[in-house]
């Protein structure tokens, strides 16, 4: 027989067979029920004595809770079942017990530290509100897919090991690459640049990037995922700018296309952004956070309580997404174009949703002298990065794009205040498995 999920089934199914953990196990001596749960649901299967003789009685009383079974059995309707309906069963079959005591309830009725859920996550997962995380996760994915495909993005796969370090800072890792040293790449920068170069006009890449970052903050993975974008022949970033609010759009649209039900799980009221998305200058961002008492000089990085106040502002107004563009030159990476008409700043932006920073993109420098110059002033030496410079020499359209942090899009739209909560298997300075 063909096995069913559990959300496929209802009082009119007639006989099933269904396949799953035991989540739950009440007995009352003479009838005992399971709950049995798949990726889709949860199911009642209701064990009595008196119909299904003593062999299947033994083994349901034996059950370990989490053990997988598969159960044939006639549905009926029982409105005081959970879903309005229970499974009798002619068969009972252990594919696979479970030991016990669990390592963790996943139902959560008993509460679990983040540490040890995350220590014992193949379980935690098993909970269908964390689970629902990944759905909204994957439909964001194709959200952004869907877009860049139906306007002529083609997706690339770059390369995860290189020669140096791409954002600047020593926020590396290094590897060992036989006898010599290498490092995994901060970002996908380097390499989708050199795409335009290559003639390839519009690519994108969602891609892992992984940044040695000293601090432990709740917004901050050493293994972090990015949507990363690059085209050619932009006249200025706000051709970029367009395709990130785009993008951002297609997203939202596409979760609560598909994953309305895992935003109902998590009670998330998500609103589709209407474009334009609101444009506030750096120098217009410090204004606001001043006034709420939060004075950043000019030069320097927005911290997390200037953006706090900035996003509070802005959410009175309506606007959960919102970009800060026109950075000063010191803040941004080498590659980053300084405005022609004032070199102070640059022609940048970032893209964020409420007090989180999402993505960073911006025009690119394209003339070599120019660029070799920015490498030096950040200290970083131009002939370590002969293969990224030579694509320069040889006709490098004006071009652009830019990185969106997967994780934090996540987090963010779904009101979670630790990023490890929207990784599978998160990675920091304190946690490399699992
Ligand atoms: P940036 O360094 O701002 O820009 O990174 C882009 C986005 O990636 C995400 N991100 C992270 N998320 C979690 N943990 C981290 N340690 C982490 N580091 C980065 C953030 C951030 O906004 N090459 C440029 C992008 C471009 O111009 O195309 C870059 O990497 O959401």
């Amino acid at each position: 027989m063909e096995r069913k999920y559990t959300s496929e089934v209802d009082g009119s199914s007639g006989e099933v067979k269904v396949q799953g953990w035991v989540r739950d196990k009440r007995d009352l001596g003479s009838i005992m029920f399971l709950v049995l749960a798949d990726r889709t649901g949860e199911i009642q299967i209701t064990v009595k004595e008196d119909e299904v003789g003593e062999e299947i009685m033994d083994r349901a009383e034996s059950l370990n809770r989490e053990s997988v079974i598969s159960v044939t059995g006639k549905v009926e309707e029982n409105e005081q079942a959970p879903g309005g309906s229970e499974i009798h069963p002619d068969s009972l079959d252990v594919l696979s017990e479970s030991e016990k005591p669990l390592p963790m309830d996943p139902r959560g009725k008993q509460d679990a530290s983040l540490s040890t859920r995350l220590d014992n996550r193949f379980m935690d997962l098993r909970n269908s509100k964390r689970r629902a995380i990944f759905e909204v996760r994957n439909a964001a994915c194709s959200g952004a897919r869907g877009w860049f495909e139906e306007n002529g993005f083609m997706e690339v796969h770059t390369p995860k090991i290189t020669v140096s370090g791409t954002e600047g800072g020593a926020e590396v890792f290094p590897i060992i690459y036989y006898e010599k040293e290498a490092f995994l790449v901060q970002s996908a920068q380097l390499y989708k640049q050199l795409m335009q170069a290559a003639g390839a006009e519009k690519v994108y890449e969602i891609t892992p990037q992984w940044r040695a970052e000293k601090s432990r903050t709740p917004r901050h993975l050493t293994e972090s995922f990015s949507v990363d974008m690059e085209m050619s022949f932009i006249e200025d970033q706000e051709d970029v700018m367009e395709v990130q609010e785009k993008v951002v759009k297609a997203m939202v649209e596409e979760i609560k296309d598909s994953a309305s039900d895992a935003l109902d799980e998590l009670d998330i009221d998500l609103k589709v952004p209407e474009l334009p998305l609101k444009r506030l200058t750096y120098d217009e961002a410090l204004e606001i956070a001043g006034e709420k008492g939060e004075e950043i000089q000019w030069g320097e990085d927005i911290n997390i309580k200037a953006m706090r106040n900035i996003a509070e502002k802005l959410e009175e107004k309506g606007h959960d997404f919102y970009f800060i563009k026109r950075w000063p030159v010191g803040e941004r990476a080498f590659y980053y174009r300084p405005d022609p008409e004032d070199g102070k700043y640059t022609q940048t932006f970032d893209l964020n949703y409420r007090s989180w920073e999402l993505s960073s993109g911006g025009q690119r420098i394209h003339d070599l002298d120019l660029l070799k110059k920015r490498i030096e002033e950040q200290g970083m030496d131009p002939s370590e990065m002969k293969f990224y410079l030579d694509a320069f020499r040889y006709g490098m359209p004006p071009h652009g794009g830019f990185g969106m942090g997967l994780d934090r899009f996540v987090a963010s739209i779904l009101d979670i205040e630790n990023i490890k909560e929207a990784v599978l298997f998160p990675r920091t300075p304190d946690r490399l498995q699992p």
